[in-house]
């Protein structure tokens, strides 16, 4: 077993390998693992964990067993206005979760067997790659269970397989097998289930070799182009941090300390 624990959970799993890939296991198999407020709150916990370890390289989401990946919101608990926790609040808090993935400064692998379902199913469209089972089938309920998800469960997967496509998959909610997600562009891969697990940490080994910083402004840079303003800040806010690393920014700040005028002119003009 490759795996360690790095925290304990109720509802998921978060386990590492020596050589830094995280994987976060949504485990509520006997609802085809649908998430439920504490689900979603752990889930959030667990990417920030991820995000603070420096030692963490990339991220597999999935879900336990192979019968599904994840199902969406659960609708056992499902409230007037959300979905209800213990606190007896509604909430829709997954899409802090997407929000969480997409400004991530790492690669998220959605590695999916089974059913990558409603909610579940914009999970897997918000991560930066997704390798599938020969088992997994994809879709949105929404139209069919009162739901919908007009943000990046619609525009972002617009920008995938495109907007007449895009409106199939909401309107008729219908589901597409392996075969069918990866001709749409969907996935990215397509293995037998049995091998999902190996082939993913195959992929994620090759981003593990490469330049993380190049691989964090690479994700800034595609998430600006559909991210507005918000998009600008994380590209911005990695130009801000390899600024800092500079001798240029570090003159600034040491002419502060020092109480003195910095001296910007012994730095050479890039042409
Ligand atoms: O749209 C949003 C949001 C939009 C904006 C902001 C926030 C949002 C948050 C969430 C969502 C949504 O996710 S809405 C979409 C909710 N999900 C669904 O409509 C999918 C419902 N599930 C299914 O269609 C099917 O269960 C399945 C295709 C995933 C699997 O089918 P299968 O293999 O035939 O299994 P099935 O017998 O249906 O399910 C096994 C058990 O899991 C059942 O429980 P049991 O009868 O044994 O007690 C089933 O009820 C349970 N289960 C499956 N999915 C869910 C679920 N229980 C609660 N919630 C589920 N989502």
């Amino acid at each position: 077993n490759i795996w360690n624990t790095m925290h304990e959970f109720q509802d998921i799993k978060l386990d590492r390998t020596e050589d830094g890939i995280a994987k976060i296991t949504i485990n509520r198999p006997h609802v085809r693992n649908a998430f439920r407020p504490e689900t979603v709150k752990e889930l959030l916990q667990a990417f920030e964990i991820c995000r603070d370890n420096s030692k963490i390289g990339v991220i597999i989401l999935t879900g336990e067993g192979k019968e599904a990946f994840c199902s969406g919101g659960d609708q056992k608990v499902r409230g007037n206005g959300g979905y209800v926790g213990q606190d007896g609040l509604p909430r829709l808090n997954i899409l802090d979760v997407q929000k969480a993935i997409r400004s991530m400064p790492k690669p998220v692998v959605a590695m999916v067997a089974g059913y990558a379902i409603g909610g579940g199913h914009v999970l897997h469209v918000v991560c930066d790659l997704t390798i599938a089972g020969d088992n997994a089938k994809f879709g949105q309920t929404g139209p069919k269970v009162g739901s919908f998800d007009g943000g990046l469960g619609s525009s972002y997967l617009a920008r995938i397989v495109g907007q007449k496509k895009a409106r199939e998959i909401w309107y008729l909610c219908r589901q597409y097998n392996a075969t069918q997600a990866l001709e749409m562009g969907l996935v990215n891969h397509v293995v037998p289930v049995d091998e999902l697990e190996a082939e993913t940490l195959k992929w994620c080994r090759e981003m593990l070799e490469h330049s993380p910083l190049a691989l964090r402004c690479l994700k800034a840079s595609l998430n600006a182009d559909c991210d507005g303003q918000i998009g600008l800040l994380d590209l911005a806010g990695n130009a801000t941090l390899l600024y800092y690393l500079s001798e240029e920014a570090k003159e600034g700040k040491e002419a502060f300390i020092e109480k003195r005028k910095p001296d910007f002119n012994k730095f050479d003009r890039f042409p």
